[in-house]
């Protein structure tokens, strides 16, 4: 069975970006549990930010769990990428993806690597920033493991990193990783403008698909563009996923409808 998720954004640097709710995290759980969705997703500035005792408190009160947990605000706040050429930074992305993955660890939600990925853009070349990355993620990979977590590694568009821009380059980084633990996140958003077929490529990925972000193809919530869901929607049942499929857009014509929206995507194509 595939769960709803969506996403709450606690880092206002990023009050622009892709996130449902900003901000008010009881005021998102509430709003989340009386649409029906299973689950909230964090964006948080650091694994410090957020009370665990409190959180918990409020995910019971609304019967939610805990989806995933975002780690890109290492990148947007401190300019940390898990590829640095300078391995005292690179070791400073990985402590701070650890302390994300501690914050979740007791929640079982994974944390996420998707922009903390990093760009090789000229500084290095790509090979050599691939392996940076490859070298990063097994550590964090096996510390997620010990934990008992996964680890959910995204790929993004072009336009965001020039390392992993499709699953099928992500399938290979996840082989040269070498960690059964490590998984992709599906971005629909991304995967509209990278993938020739969305469908065929999480076909394709079958088995590797760790969370998926339910998202159209302008970036608004699920219904409001021109995403083909029905195709993806049998791709994902037929290679048996069974994680989040979690709201990443933009909060627009505001959070509420694009909630809601989302919501009804959600019941006609992927629960059940
Ligand atoms: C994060 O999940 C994402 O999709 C990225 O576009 C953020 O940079
Ligand atoms: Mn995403």
């Amino acid at each position: 069975m595939i769960r709803s998720a969506v996403t709450v954004c606690l880092v206002p640097e990023a009050s622009a970006g892709p996130f449902v709710f900003h901000g008010d995290l009881p005021g998102a759980c509430r709003e989340a549990a009386a649409l029906g969705f299973d689950a909230i997703e964090i964006f948080a500035p650091s694994g410090h930010h957020v009370n665990p005792h409190s959180l918990q408190r409020l995910l019971e009160q609304h019967n939610l769990g805990l989806a995933a947990v975002g780690t890109g605000a290492g990148m947007v706040l401190h300019g940390l990428s898990l590829c640095d050429p300078d391995e005292s930074s690179r070791e400073r992305a990985c402590r701070f993806v650890k302390a994300i993955i501690d914050f979740g660890a007791p929640f079982e939600a994974p944390a996420i690597v998707g922009s903390m990925q990093g760009k090789a853009a000229g500084a290095l070349d790509k090979q050599g920033a691939l392996d940076n990355l490859a070298n990063s993620l097994r550590e964090l990979a096996r510390y997620a493991a010990e934990q008992g977590q996964n680890l959910i590694f995204e790929p993004l568009n072009r336009y965001e990193t020039d390392l992993v821009n499709t699953l099928s380059d992500g399938a290979a980084l996840l082989d040269t990783v070498g960690a059964d633990n490590l998984k992709l996140l599906a971005d629909l958003f991304h995967m509209n403008i990278e993938e020739a077929s969305i469908a065929e490529a999480i076909s394709k990925a079958h088995g590797k698909i760790g969370h998926v972000h339910f998202v159209d193809s302008n970036r608004r919530a699920a219904g409001l563009g021109h995403m083909p869901y029905e195709p993806i929607a049998e791709a994902l049942a037929a290679s048996g996923y069974e994680g989040f499929a979690s709201v990443e857009a933009f909060p627009l014509p505001d959070a509420l409808v694009a909630a809601s929206m989302t919501m009804q995507s959600f019941r006609r194509y992927l629960a059940g």
